[in-house]
């Protein structure tokens, strides 16, 4: 629910301790909050294209546009999900590939079509382990 996030923020400025609410922030509330630029607690296209690109920066050690296994580890890049985008199978992710993928995901997560990933669509999407 958006109003489960919004109640979370305003706990932690009445209690004035962050440290307490997010303690109950799921590891998918925190994909959103990292992710969500403008601040409307869903997740536009652009915002989850930014965010991947964040990444894969990140993980393109040598800086040539392509994720390669030794950039990844073997565990990733064995991984079906990485093997799977590889759709030239050269071995590698290019940002073409990554870029196919997430468009992809977004469509499959955005379950009402309007073009914003929310968080209950997140979390029908990414189910958080019960406890
Ligand atoms: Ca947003
Ligand atoms: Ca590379
Ligand atoms: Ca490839
Ligand atoms: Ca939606």
């Amino acid at each position: 629910m958006k109003t489960h996030i919004v109640a979370a923020a305003v706990a932690a400025i009445l209690a004035g301790s962050a440290g307490m609410a997010y303690a109950q922030v799921t590891d998918v509330e925190v994909g959103l909050i990292k992710a969500d630029a403008n601040g409307d607690q869903a997740l536009s296209q652009a915002e989850v294209m930014l965010d991947a690109m964040r990444g894969f920066v990140a993980s393109d050690l040598d800086g040539d546009g392509i994720l390669e296994a030794n950039e990844v580890g073997e565990e990733i890049a064995t991984h079906p999900e990485f093997t799977d985008n590889d759709t030239d199978k050269s071995g590698g992710l290019t940002v073409d590939e990554v870029v196919a993928e997430k468009l992809a995901d977004f469509q499959a997560i955005d379950t009402n079509g309007d073009g914003l990933l929310t968080l209950d669509e997140l979390n029908a999407a990414y189910p958080a382990p019960q406890e």
